[in-house]
């Protein structure tokens, strides 16, 4: 895809002039560029091209964004070492902050957040406790949230009935003529369906308590010092909306706790490292041992199953689907991923009890 970035560029409100622009980045959902203007410094942006198949009302993400970063930008005051992200807004409309350009594309520019790194993998102790910290952090800034004054940006995100849904509707369409290659990854989804009777029947009788949540708390959504590897900011804040600490705390120990990425094909590689998930659960405790309840407190692995199993079910969903919504580079990768998820589940469940233990010491 070709962008006229000039021209977009010249839509906000900065005062530099375009220079050059260059993809950056390895989300699997926004298109990303590191911006470079003409400016005294800062002279780097981050401008992203908002993914509105996912995202399918812009304006209500924008008005999450906003409100979202202007608390964090309070907030992050009072935290040496952090640095808040900040929302550029239009040149013509003072009070806006997506551009749409010529061809309809819609795009927000944030302050580029200098000798940053997001990590893919965590090599270290001291990565899982600062990540999980600033995700804790990140929950008690939350807590001034009313879950009635932010927008749903995705309906049904981590509702695991809708995604079971979604993928026998796939399986049923079967448009790719693929399923003959997944028979064995859909099977393992229906017999770990008492997964999902668990976690509906705590949501549904409100045993568990809404609150406004990340919902999006992988590694890599955290950027870190590249000299003093301390966490500077959270970002990622698109699906910042009503949801469950289950959800925020069971992605963590998704992304942290295997030696290896999601897109590792030698599954023999994927497991749970239980001194990682340590001290993922000390970070993240630190910060939310008292607000948590009792029950949130006692169902933190089940958030971590249903995770690793969610996202699973929709890289099996997307791949019959045909790859429509999670970015590739190869073909089969999403049922790779899957595959990859999978095991990470049966690792979960095989280490529960080792689990369960360590996070008595923190709860
Ligand atoms: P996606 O929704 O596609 O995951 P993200 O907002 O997570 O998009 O951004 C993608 C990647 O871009 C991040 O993983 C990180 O490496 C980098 N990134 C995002 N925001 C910034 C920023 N403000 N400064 C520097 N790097 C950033
Ligand atoms: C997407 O945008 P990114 O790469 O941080 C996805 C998450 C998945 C994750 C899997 C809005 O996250 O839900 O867990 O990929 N985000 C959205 O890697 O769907
Ligand atoms: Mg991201």
């Amino acid at each position: 895809m070709v962008y006229n970035f000039k021209s977009i560029i010249k839509g906000f409100d900065i005062k530099g002039k375009f220079v050059s622009a260059a993809p950056y980045g390895s989300g699997h959902i926004n298109d990303s560029f590191l911006i470079i203007t003409d400016e005294e410094l800062p002279n780097k942006y981050l401008l992203q091209r908002i993914n509105t198949d996912v995202f399918q009302k812009p304006d209500r993400l924008c008005y999450n964004n906003f409100v979202v970063i202007r608390e964090m930008q309070d907030f992050y005051k009072n935290k040496p070492g952090r640095i808040p992200l900040k929302l550029f807004p239009l040149k013509r409309t003072k009070w806006y902050h997506f551009f749409t350009d010529a061809d309809g594309n819609i795009w927000r520019l944030l302050n580029f957040i200098e000798n940053s790194e997001a990590f893919e993998i965590i090599e270290n102790t001291e990565i899982a406790y600062e990540a999980a910290k600033a995700f804790g952090e990140f929950q008690t800034m939350l807590k001034s949230f009313n879950p009635q004054i932010i927008y749903r940006t995705i309906y049904f995100f981590h509702n695991i009935n809708k995604r079971i849904k979604d993928l026998k509707r796939a399986v049923k369409q079967d448009k790719y003529d693929r399923r003959k290659f997944a028979e064995k990854e859909i099977n393992f989804v229906i017999n770990k369906q008492h997964l999902s009777d668990e976690v509906s029947n705590l949501m549904s009788t409100k045993k568990i308590r809404e609150r406004v949540t990340h919902n999006d708390t992988k590694l890599n959504n955290v950027l870190f010092d590249k000299d003093s590897s301390k966490a500077l900011c959270v970002i990622d804040l698109d699906t910042v909306m009503p949801g469950s600490i289950l959800y925020d705390f069971g992605d963590m120990v998704r992304t942290f706790t295997s030696p290896v990425s999601e897109d590792e094909t030698d599954l023999k590689k994927v497991k749970v490292r239980l001194e990682i998930f340590k001290a993922l659960a000390k970070g993240y405790l630190s910060e939310l041992k008292d607000f948590l309840t009792k029950t949130e407190k006692e169902n933190l692995i089940l958030g971590a199953k249903l995770m690793t199993y969610i996202i699973g079910i929709r890289f099996l969903t997307d791949y019959l689907n045909g790859d429509k919504y999670f970015k590739i580079h190869h073909p089969n990768q999403n049922l790779d991923r899957c595959r990859n998820q999978f095991k990470l589940l049966s690792s979960i469940e095989e280490q529960e009890a080792e689990m369960q233990d360590i996070l008595k010491k923190y709860i």
